[in-house]
């Protein structure tokens, strides 16, 4: 643990380690809640373990990130080589694994898909994924209290809650849609009434 602090100290921006950090108790108290065996704490641990990595490849230069996919056989879409911020999911999961030695696929999983989801997603990448968008120093955005309760009340809500309010974001702003969102965003969202998207545009 000490050694991924001091990695994560080193490559990360004040915010970023902040928010890092926030994830990782957020992660943590999350799979609290959730926790499948409560005769131990090793899902607990990996929900820590994956929080606290899964932005260490954030502030990587664009470059950098391309080149080390290129280098180790990552596999990138031709979307993610134009979105290259995209990647730090994927690299972030690389070293992980090359750098601290972790072989668990799920925290890999979790740390790879914390940006754009995927369908069927475990329920320790459901908490990374959401513990990302309701940490205490994320930018206020609107119902971010209620989804924060919602969180430790219906994962599932809580999963298309946020999907949707990404990809209106996303459309707002007129950003391009990598095809990994939108699929996560058909597989958990499509069977929300009409009424209820309103009540979140
Ligand atoms: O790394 P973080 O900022 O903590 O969070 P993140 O890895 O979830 O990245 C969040 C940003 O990624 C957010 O502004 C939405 C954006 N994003 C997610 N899916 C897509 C996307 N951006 C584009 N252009 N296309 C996507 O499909
Ligand atoms: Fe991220
Ligand atoms: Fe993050």
């Amino acid at each position: 643990m000490k050694k991924i602090y001091k990695y994560l100290k080193k490559h990360l921006t004040k915010e970023r380690y902040l928010h890092t950090i926030g994830v990782a108790y957020t992660a943590t108290s999350l799979a609290m809640k959730y926790n499948p065996d409560t005769t131990n704490s090793q899902f607990i641990k990996k929900a820590e373990i994956a929080g606290l990595l899964h932005d260490c490849a954030k502030c990587m230069d664009n470059n950098k990130k391309i080149k080390l996919c290129n280098k180790n056989n990552i596999k990138y879409t031709s979307f993610e080589a134009e979105q290259p911020y995209l990647l730090h999911g994927k690299v972030g999961a690389f070293i992980a694994q090359s750098k601290f030695d972790i072989n668990d696929e799920d925290i890999l999983n979790a740390i790879k898909w914390h940006t754009t989801g995927h369908p069927d997603m475990s329920l320790l990448e459901k908490i990374i994924y959401i513990a990302d968008y309701i940490e205490p120093s994320r930018r206020p955005i609107q119902e971010l209290d209620e989804i924060r309760k919602l969180a430790f009340e219906d994962i599932d809500k809580a999963m298309q809650i946020i999907l949707l309010n990404t990809l209106n974001y996303l459309n707002k702003k007129g950003n391009p849609i990598d095809t990994m969102t939108q699929k996560t965003y058909d597989s958990y969202c499509l069977n929300i009434s009409k009424q209820e998207k309103q009540i979140y545009e």
